[in-house]
């Protein structure tokens, strides 16, 4: 396939591009991020690069998911770092010998021959291994992909169900603002300014070799990065004891979307897969119930040790008008949701049958505890419009009236999708702390604008989602598969040739 006007650029197609970039940032077992600025292997980004790298090697993918689960701790962490041996110490910031995995994180079970950080990142990792079986069964099946994965990501989703769930009402938090993913985000603003920062002179910032300050995190930023990375580590990794724990509209939509994948899996191994189905729908029930604001009409994060009031509407008033209201016309326009597709089960002995149930029966009684013991909200909602109030229009059993209102919170001055801007901002475009180029304080990033274009298609906003698709494809190219880019220009931001960018530009192309 070419790209969306044919053969782009002296060297070729996009779709020869993209796959040039992959091959330039593959190790032999893993894909880099980009080769300069992230020498290592990231969790997130992998699950991204596996759901593009399907399309050239369903092999390759594979082995993507592999090596990242290989470095998972026993306590079912997915580690956000998977350190390369052969890298020099000083490439990158925190190192391995900041993390201290094999040591700090004995108890939590983190790997001997393995260096690894020891935080994690969003959950996209079943929904990957779902679709990269999908794009060779006969492989995967051969290989027996999945059958090796599911117990490693189902020990994955309970790590964050159980030892994350900090507000007590289902939803998993995040530790530290890099878990999210979106490192500098405003939403992280105000639970971070509780945090004392480490002294700028205890570390040194090697992202400021390859990448220009003024689009990167602030070094007071960066002093609140490591105190909370530092007081995590000296507690052992264990959770629960920290001062920053958030629920995030994002992490939760990419975890429930992966439990639907797992469901699909488990029936693909012989099993029913419909108690994963039922706790991924309890689990966005309780995204609704904590998380989204029908005023603003967005999802917002909810600060778990923050002292507002909780509840959802925690907007000012000044905060609500300036948003507007929601007419009733709008409301009522909702996209047709898609059937759920559920899986061809799979031949399995009988043995591996009665395990999976037994993994099934396991949840059920797990979740059903969870919902009956912990109701009240805690904590408050974070002000704040970031663009991971959105994702969750991934979901396809989303509330119709709620995805209805998402579309138009895009299509809104704060996003300006197919208005003003040409890729979705990450951060809210008339907010105080918006800044086009900063990092995740305004710039597009390629990973979002994926999730958000699979939303679209998914509530049946066929239009809307080709134009952002076309949107995609063409900055993308021009920009030379950017990190991030100026969402109202397309101006290329941080590092080039970005795994992530150039996966997903293969899978839109397909
Ligand atoms: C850092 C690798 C990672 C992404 C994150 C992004 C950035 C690392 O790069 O964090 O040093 O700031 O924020 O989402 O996974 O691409």
């Amino acid at each position: 396939p070419a790209g969306p006007g044919g053969p782009t650029g002296p060297t070729g197609s996009l779709h020869v591009r993209a796959a040039q970039v992959l091959d330039a940032n593959w190790t032999g077992t893993s894909t880099v991020p980009s080769r300069g600025l992230y020498p290592h292997q990231w969790s997130w980004d992998s699950a991204f690069i596996a759901i593009g790298l399907r399309h050239l090697s369903p092999l390759r993918a594979q082995t993507e998911l592999e090596t990242l689960l290989d470095a998972q701790w026993g306590d079912g962490r997915v580690p956000h770092i998977v350190f390369n041996p052969s890298v020099p110490l000083d490439a990158y910031f925190p190192s391995p010998d900041f993390w201290r995995s094999s040591t700090a994180g004995r108890a939590a079970g983190a790997p001997r021959t393995v260096q690894t950080s020891g935080i994690v990142q969003p959950p996209v990792h079943a929904l990957a291994a779902w679709l990269v079986h999908r794009s060779d069964p006969g492989l995967s099946r051969a290989r027996g992909f999945l059958a090796r994965v599911y117990p490693r990501l189902a020990a994955w989703h309970r790590y964050l169900l159980h030892r994350r769930d900090l507000g007590g009402g289902g939803l998993a938090s995040v530790v530290h603002p890099w878990e999210q993913g979106m490192d500098n985000s405003p939403t992280w603003d105000a639970p971070l300014s509780r945090i004392t920062p480490a002294p700028a002179r205890s570390f040194r910032r090697a992202d400021l070799d390859h990448g220009a300050p003024e689009d990167r995190p602030t070094d007071l930023d960066y002093g609140r990065y490591v105190r909370l990375a530092t007081d995590y580590r000296d507690g052992g990794y264990a959770d629960g004891g920290g001062e920053f724990a958030v629920e995030d509209p994002a992490f939760n939509a990419l975890l429930i979307a992966s439990e639907h994948a797992l469901a699909r899996i488990a029936r693909e191994l012989g099993a029913t897969g419909t108690a994963r189905h039922a706790r991924a729908e309890r689990l966005t029930a309780a995204l609704v119930d904590r998380l989204w604001d029908p005023a603003e009409g967005m999802f917002f994060c909810r600060d778990v040790y923050g002292d507002g009031e909780g509840g959802s509407g925690a907007l000012d008033a000044g905060q609500r008008s300036r948003s507007g209201a929601l007419d009733a016309e709008q409301r009522s326009r909702s996209g047709a949701l898609d059937t759920e597709q559920r899986s061809r089960s799979g031949a399995l002995d009988a043995g591996q049958r009665s395990r999976n149930d037994a993994h099934d029966a396991e949840h059920r009684s797990q979740s059903t505890a969870l919902a009956s013991e912990h109701r009240s909200p805690t904590g408050a909602l974070i002000p704040e419009r970031s663009v991971s109030g959105l994702i969750p229009l991934l979901l396809p059993t989303l509330p119709r009236d709620i995805a209805a209102t998402l579309v138009r919170t895009l299509r809104g001055p704060h996003f300006g999708l197919g208005g003003v801007t040409r890729l979705v901002p990450s951060y809210d475009l008339l907010g105080e702390a918006f800044d086009p180029h900063r990092y995740w304080r305004g710039p597009a990033w390629f990973n979002i604008g994926w999730l958000v274009e699979r939303g679209l298609r998914t509530h049946g906003e066929r239009a809307e989602a080709d134009a952002l698709r076309e949107s995609l494809l063409t900055t993308a190219d021009t920009s030379d598969f950017a990190e991030y880019v100026d969402p109202y220009t397309g101006e290329a931001c941080g590092a080039l040739g970005f795994g992530w960018t150039a996966a997903l530009t293969l899978d839109l192309l397909h």
